[in-house]
């Protein structure tokens, strides 16, 4: 089973106007509220530092968005963060928004020479990439447009993005799904930069790391990360996740988690559910990129956000119920 893209994609597209996004907008957050889909997106206003914000649009339907602001909403500003904010998550609990986003205490602009990158990898797109070292931060906002700090919720040491929250509390922890880079090796349990999963009781200090899902088929060789927050169905939490493969081929995959005991994998598909066909999502700024960041379910649907080729933001959607039931095809 795939997801159906919209025929209406892209949903947003990089403003000319605002010198802030005014180059690249993906990767976005999305959450319903006040009868709104809300989608925080990353946005790249330059090439020479390659730095990120967010900014913020909205939408009645879940396909057609308008900008809520001509400024960013959420900018670098901590030690940990002014390099770079990247691909948020959101959840909502106990009555207020709790993003995670990838925190680059150096922009990308420190670790080599980016728009000479993508200028390369527009005729190759097994060009290398950079590499660039970030954290995972967390945010608490009561409106999604202004923000408080928390903390940075993965070790200083480690390069580790794709931090996602859980979107309630399980066995009165708080859980965080991350993809810590260096934890690989027989050590490790995984030769690939896996998903991982951790608990807290303050959102703070993270114990208890337990490797959830490592890559196991072709598509996702090379590594994997969380997606949008796990969705709660009465099968088990439903998770999206992106998969990359040795040519650098981003798609989305699919796994079923037990509901009291996450670590515990229900089912999982060896099937991408989401894979780069579309110009959009084969030429962009990254080639061959669909990496989906949010999600809503709205009568029974469910709208996956995802960035297409590291530019623009796109949904791609599916019964909720039908997706259960195709994971469930691929049980443990
Ligand atoms: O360029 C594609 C993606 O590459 C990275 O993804 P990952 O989380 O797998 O390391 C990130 O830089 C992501 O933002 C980007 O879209």
């Amino acid at each position: 089973m795939k997801l159906r893209r919209w025929s209406g994609n892209p949903i947003l597209t990089p403003s000319p106007d605002l010198g802030w996004e005014k180059e690249a907008v993906y990767n976005p957050g999305a959450i319903l509220h006040q009868g709104k889909v809300h989608l925080l997106y990353r946005a790249v206003g330059e090439y020479e530092r390659y730095s990120s914000r967010f900014g913020l649009a909205v939408s009645r339907d879940g396909f057609h968005f308008e900008r809520v602001s001509d400024e960013p909403v959420f900018e670098p500003g901590a030690e940990y963060d002014k390099g770079g904010c990247e691909d948020p998550r959101i959840v909502k609990m106990e009555g207020e928004f709790l993003i995670t986003y990838a925190a680059l205490p150096k922009p990308p602009c420190e670790y080599g020479d980016f728009i000479g990158t993508i200028r390369k990898l527009r005729e190759d797109p097994l060009h290398p990439r950079i590499h660039v070292f970030s954290h995972t931060g967390l945010l608490r906002s009561g409106d999604l447009r202004s923000f408080r700090r928390v903390a940075m919720i993965t070790p200083p040491d480690v390069d580790d993005r794709d931090g996602v929250l859980f979107p309630e509390k399980v066995g009165g922890r708080y859980l965080l799904l991350h993809r810590p880079t260096e934890w690989t090796g027989p050590e490790y349990g995984t030769e690939r930069p896996a998903i991982w999963l951790a608990g807290s009781h303050d959102l703070v200090h993270w114990t208890d790391h337990k490797l959830l899902l490592r890559p196991e088929s072709t598509w996702e060789s090379l590594k994997i990360g969380a997606g949008p927050p796990p969705l709660r169905t009465p099968e088990g939490w439903l998770l999206i996740y992106h998969g990359v493969d040795g040519n650098f081929v981003y798609r989305a995959g699919i796994a079923l988690l037990d509901l009291e005991r996450p670590e515990e994998v229900i089912a999982r598909s060896p099937y991408p559910i989401l894979e780069p066909e579309e110009s959009y999502e084969k030429v962009g700024d990254i080639p061959n990129v669909v990496f989906p960041t949010g999600a809503v379910v709205l009568d029974g649907e469910l709208f996956v956000y995802y960035g297409a080729a590291d530019k623009v933001c796109c949904v791609a959607t599916a019964p909720l119920e039908d997706l259960v039931d195709f994971v469930l095809k691929f049980k443990r």
